[in-house]
């Protein structure tokens, strides 16, 4: 057996490493349902490039958060029963993007894990805090004060995280720190969301090679 020192030289023997040491982190996940079909098409390590036509203005334009400040290259189409309401469509978006986000993370070698972020957007101030740990786990601290923003039940800014922790399997905290207006208070959630999920996804240079658990699995 090794010593710790050993073990520690052997390990620096791998650096350094650049990203194209990597494997591509990209994922394409189409899933349909009675009610719904999603596409999903991702790359982790994009520059922020978004295409997102959900038949859900608003779930398009929260998207386009999602994707500019996490640096993730995204395309989302959807075709769902909006002719009922927005809710199968607007969860089954979350499912497929949870879906992309966790082929596209693999064995989540090399990951920083960990990630948050502080966003205020005028008067709203909201606080993300996240953990790819494997074991899906939503906290849900916003109040949003109406009803609707513009056609979008904001009841359905949970449902759409739900489906994303379920099926991405991470773990999220939402803390609402302030706010009085419904759309700034999505909108800089959705963009804590987007920070938060860049830096937890980004590769820690320092543990490239490794799964970032003492366990050694996520
Ligand atoms: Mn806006």
């Amino acid at each position: 057996m090794e010593t710790i020192a050993q073990e520690s030289a052997m390990q620096t023997q791998d650096r350094p490493l650049s990203p194209t040491s990597l494997p591509l982190r990209r994922a394409q996940v189409s899933r349909k349902t009675g009610e719904t079909h999603v596409q999903v098409s991702l790359n982790l390590d994009g520059t922020g490039l978004c295409r997102a036509q959900t038949g859900i203005p608003f779930l398009d334009h929260m998207l386009h958060q999602i994707a500019s400040h996490g640096l993730i290259d995204l395309e989302v189409e959807a075709e769902g029963d909006t002719h009922i309401d927005d809710h199968h469509t607007n969860e089954d978006v979350g499912i497929t993007l949870g879906m992309a986000l966790h082929e596209a993370l693999g064995n989540r070698q090399g990951i920083t894990r960990f990630g948050h972020f502080l966003a205020p957007l005028d008067e709203a101030l909201v606080q993300v805090a996240l953990d790819f740990s494997g074991r899906p786990h939503l906290s849900y601290g916003l109040e949003i004060p109406t009803q609707r923003v513009g056609q979008y039940d904001t009841q359905l800014v949970r449902e759409f995280f739900v489906a994303v922790v379920n099926h991405s399997q991470m773990t999220l905290h939402l803390r609402q720190l302030d706010g009085i207006n419904s759309h700034h208070i999505i909108e800089a959630s959705f963009k804590a969301f987007a920070r938060a999920l860049r830096m937890a996804v980004e590769v820690d240079p320092r543990r490239s090679q490794r799964i970032p658990s003492s366990k050694g699995v996520l």
